[in-house]
């Protein structure tokens, strides 16, 4: 690897991307609907449609074969004064069917209810059979150049700039479930590059619960809600699920991630990604490196607790959405530095003992360091989701000269399922010229024809060899750009539907990851795994999950067993020898704290309280958070300064961190019959302000006040107690705060019982 300087490399091309935004006007609080707020009265004059936001973007506007057309991107959206029908022609009335009269029968010659109707009846494409929840995001990649040694892709190079697509999504849940639930995450780039798209379609966890694609359906079946009576809903808490993976012990490593805090993130922005396959590198001299690939988020690894998840699945179902949404419209723009671990291309492909082509395993950073090779920014949010977060597809075979696969059989089924699964999606065979998967760089295959043909294709010569259109289009050299598979050596073999003895060893890395949380960490693993085993009906599934977890931790499973009752099973074998990778915990780092949630509760009828919150708020918004005023009403409270919560409307588990300005007393609508959450008992406080202030406190979440001091008392947090600022000077306390909100947590306030 070359030496390089991130920061000097980063500086000129991110803030160029960056200053494209520069014109963004960040609202006080994001969220708005639409760019212009609405008038009470309905519009009466025609105008055309409204500018899109400034936080939005959409695909450039190149043609199916990758040009630029010099477009306008809002040339593709709706323009005109008037309703028109979808051929262009005005319509005086969309309102009423054409009838034999008021009261007589709708006519079949309304051509125009027909198409409205038409249109409807099929707007919805089948959704992801996995992954079917998703959030995408554009933004731009610029490489550090450092990986050049390693890997000639053009996109790597110094200081080149690339658009992107993101979509994160969770794995087992419909396109309509909600964003908290306890599931791997996707992670999947779509990088427009110079050379063609490259897809890196990754996921939040290292590892996979299978190692040979050909039980994807298997595992996925097993996830999935019971085909009887379609329960539960994107959740892994359920017999088959726990019946497949007590069977197929291959997935303990994965078990063990996704019943950890990483399987319940705090925020996309806050995740860490995986291409989890071993890839093959290629530089320009043809030399070959095998790599894993990394996103490491600038603002560190942080989860939610599983009571706040729960609960927010409740409140906010949309709750990762809006987060990255809200984020990149405050202009809290989140980024990550894509990594890559370079290991020898050996003829065994195993590395320190870990066999490269099992995507079970991961290798750990201690044996082999990420090394940052770009800087990825997110900083548009979408104009119409359907159109690009829908439509994206991704494909892991999409790759650019110097980036090839490697042998590894879960990557190979894949290679072949992602084309597959877009022709029943999106209807045939041209997705790829759906606007947000045009490629940038120029197009000349010989498909043909198909549904929704986009381009026009001239010559009469789509085959090859061809004189009759003078022989184009011609193959590329490898020194003309090329993709060229590396001529990887395959040992003669058998043809055998066998897998090699080292995928045999299914839990040294689950071990290795549990020992390599801290006691907190390891706390929630043993409760994840009691909850989601205790939602199970049948015992035996239960106790032979036992089994597996006594291969992995005696303690792990002698905790789990007591929470569920069982007897704590013999270990079969001794527990493998492990060193542990402090890489694989999330406490104990301090972080940028930007896009963080900050609820400051006031007293709407005490001026006194609200004095000061003109000049907080703005410190809030320039740390880069969000300042969210929650008071007993709604609306202005004084001079310009809205209440954008009530009691009634919020709940603790919006906040990251909350900030008292007053004790407000009971507000009218304090009663369990109006608002259930008022049964808290409390005397002189809001009851609502008490229940937001213990669950903040039992979450761990910093808690700041001037003022008000006695919600604290009624909610029995003690002024001295860890991750609580007192003070006088709003500003200290949120300075203070702040301090505590780098941590993410207040992590002295929870026992431990895993030692
Ligand atoms: Fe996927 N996967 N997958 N997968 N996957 C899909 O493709 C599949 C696997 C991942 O935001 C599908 O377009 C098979 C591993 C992400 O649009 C489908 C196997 C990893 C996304 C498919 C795997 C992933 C998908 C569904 C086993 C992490 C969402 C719709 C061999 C490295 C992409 C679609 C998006 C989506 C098949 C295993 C990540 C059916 C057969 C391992 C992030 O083609």
């Amino acid at each position: 690897m070359d030496s390089f300087n991130p920061a000097k490399v980063v500086k000129d091309a991110v803030e160029k991307a960056v200053e494209k935004v520069a014109d963004l006007v960040t609202p006080p609080v994001p969220g708005a609907p639409g760019s212009k707020p609405p008038a009470i009265d309905p519009p009466t004059e025609p105008q055309g449609p409204l500018p899109r936001k400034a936080d939005q973007s959409s695909p450039e506007t190149r043609t199916a074969t990758g040009a630029e057309t010099g477009a306008e991107p809002r040339a593709r959206e709706q323009h005109g004064e008037y309703l028109t029908t979808s051929t262009g022609v005005r319509l005086h009335d969309t309102d009423h069917s054409l009838k034999a009269g008021e009261r007589g029968p709708t006519l079949l010659q309304d051509h125009h209810l027909r198409e409205k109707i038409t249109h409807f009846d099929h707007e919805r494409i089948p959704e992801r059979v996995v992954h079917a929840r998703g959030a995408g995001v554009h933004g731009v990649f610029v490489g550090y150049g450092n990986a050049q040694g390693v890997c000639k892709a053009a996109f790597l190079a110094e200081g080149v700039s690339t658009p992107v697509f993101v979509r994160f999504s969770t794995v087992v849940g419909s396109r309509g479930s909600a964003d908290t639930v306890r599931d791997t995450r996707g992670f999947a780039t779509k990088f427009y590059t110079s050379e063609g798209n490259f897809d890196l379609v990754g996921n939040n966890i290292p590892v996979f619960f299978i190692q040979d694609g050909i039980k994807f359906p298997d595992i996925i079946h097993a996830a999935k809600p019971h085909p009887d009576r379609e329960i539960p809903q994107a959740q892994s808490a359920h017999d088959t699920f726990w019946d497949f993976v007590s069977l197929h012990t291959e997935a303990t490593h994965h078990v063990l991630w996704q019943m950890s805090d990483r399987a319940v993130p705090r925020s996309y922005r806050m995740m860490e990604g995986f291409g989890v396959h071993t890839f093959r590198l290629v530089n320009a001299d043809g030399e070959t490196a095998l790599a894993k690939f990394h996103w490491k988020p600038k603002l560190g690894v942080h989860s939610l607790l599983w009571e706040e998840a729960q609960l927010i699945s409740g409140v906010d179902p949309d709750f990762h959405r809006r987060d990255l949404f809200d984020a990149i419209e405050a202009g809290a723009f989140p980024q990550w530095e894509l990594g890559i671990q370079v290991l020898p291309d050996t003829p065994e492909q195993t590395f320190e003992g870990i066999d490269l082509l099992d995507p079970t395993k991961i290798v750990p950073e201690e044996l082999a360091p990420v090394q940052p090779i770009g800087l990825l920014t997110l900083n548009r949010n979408t104009t119409n989701y359907f159109a690009e977060t829908e439509q994206v597809a991704f494909h892991v075979g999409h790759l650019p000269p110097g980036i090839d696969v490697t042998d590894d059989p879960l990557l190979h089924a894949r290679l072949f399922s992602y084309v597959d699964t877009q022709l029943s999606r999106l209807g045939g065979p041209n997705f790829n010229q759906i606007p947000i998967n045009r490629p940038h760089a120029p197009v000349n295959d010989m498909l043909r024809d198909g549904f929704h043909q986009h381009a026009v294709h001239s010559g009469v010569a789509p085959y090859k060899p061809n004189s009759l259109d003078g022989g184009c289009p011609f193959h590329a050299g490898a020194d003309s750009g090329a993709f060229a598979e590396v001529a990887a050596t395959v040992a003669a073999s058998v043809k055998q539907r066998r897998s090699p003895a080292s995928f045999a060893d299914h839990f040294s890395q689950a071990r290795l990851f549990y020992l390599s949380l801290t006691a907190v960490e390891r706390d929630h693993v043993i409760r994840a795994f009691t909850f989601e085993l205790g939602k199970c009906y049948e015992r035996a599934i239960k106790e032979r999950q036992l089994r597996v977890l006594a291969a992995v931790d005696t303690e792990l499973c002698a905790q789990v067993a007591a929470g569920l009752g069982l007897p704590v099973p013999e270990q079969a074998a001794p527990a493998p020898e492990v060193i542990p990778s402090p890489a694989l915990s999330q406490v104990g780092k301090a972080w940028p704290t930007d896009g963080r949630v900050v609820g400051i509760v006031v007293d709407a009828d005490d001026p006194d309280s609200l004095n000061a919150l003109h000049t907080l708020r703005q410190d809030i918004t320039s740390a880069d958070m969000t300042p969210l005023v929650i008071a007993a009403r709604g609306g202005e409270l004084a001079d310009g300064l809205i209440a954008q919560r009530t009691f009634l409307t919020t709940r603790s588990v919006e906040f990251d961190a909350i900030l008292l300005a007053a004790a407000p007393p009971p507000a009218p609508d304090a009663l369990p019959v109006l608002d259930a959450k008022a049964g808290v008992p409390a005397a002189t406080v809001d009851p609502r302000v008490v229940l937001m202030l213990q669950e903040a406190y039992r979450h761990g979440k910093a808690i700041g006040t001037w003022g008000g001091e006695a919600a604290l008392a009624e909610a029995g947090i003690a002024p001295t107690a860890p991750g609580v600022v007192v003070g006088d000077d709003p500003a200290e306390v949120f300075t203070q705060v702040t301090q505590l909100l780098t941590l993410h947590r207040v992590w002295e306030r929870f026992a431990t019982t895993a030692s």
